[in-house]
């Protein structure tokens, strides 16, 4: 069985190993815990619209150029895993966290903000009761954030910090709103071209 200190001591090898930025991870996904993962998944969907790709072994680094890579990471029940995760991060290669947590206490997204400053940190509260817990940073320790459960923006606003750095990534988010832009011409033109009955027909075929 797996340990935390067998993850502790993996992420701080990688650190250590000096790896080419090129073959490293660029987003980095944790979260409480797996329960939170169908509310997160709109992270990987997004990065995956961009074409990303999961980068599952450190080591081993997928043809696409651009990755990310997913841990459980729980803030109240593995604070030194936290601890070790933002702190690598750097070393990592990570250019952007998106962290995730749910309940009252969600601690996970800026407490990763603090340890891993200045690496960016984008929070995704769980929930609804998430929000404040996530948002509320003191002056001077900044945090990212998006509404409950907005993983699917998340993805977004770690892409767009990347496509500072990187032309492709900002072509491809261009290209991603130019196509939502098209979609809403297409349902606003039979809207009106088709009528509210004719509309609702077309939907339901
Ligand atoms: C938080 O507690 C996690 O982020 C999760 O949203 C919540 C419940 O966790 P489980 O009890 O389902 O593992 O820390």
């Amino acid at each position: 069985m797996t340990t935390v200190a067998d993850i502790i001591e993996r992420l701080e090898a990688e650190a250590a190993a000096d790896a080419d930025p090129e073959t490293t991870p660029d987003v980095g996904i944790i979260m409480g815990s797996d329960s939170d993962l169908p509310t997160m998944e709109g992270a990987y969907d997004a990065l995956r619209e961009l074409g990303f790709a999961e980068q599952t072994e450190f080591a081993d680094s997928p043809t696409a150029r651009f990755t990310f890579e997913s841990y459980v990471v729980s803030a109240h029940r593995t604070p030194e895993l936290m601890y070790a995760y933002a702190e690598t991060a750097a070393e990592r290669g990570i250019d952007v966290i998106i962290a995730g947590a749910g309940g009252k206490s969600a601690d996970l997204p800026n407490m990763t903000a603090s340890i891993a400053y200045p690496i960016p940190v984008i929070g995704v509260p769980v929930q609804e009761k998430s929000v404040d817990s996530v948002i509320g940073m003191p002056t001077g320790a900044p945090i990212v954030a998006v509404d409950a459960g907005k993983s699917f923006n998340a993805g977004l606003s770690a892409a767009q910090v990347l496509s500072r750095e990187h032309d492709v990534i900002e072509e491809r988010l261009v290209t991603y709103h130019e196509e939502l832009k098209g979609g809403v011409a297409d349902v606003s033109a039979a809207l009106h071209d088709l009528g509210i009955d004719g509309f609702r027909e077309r939907d339901s075929e």
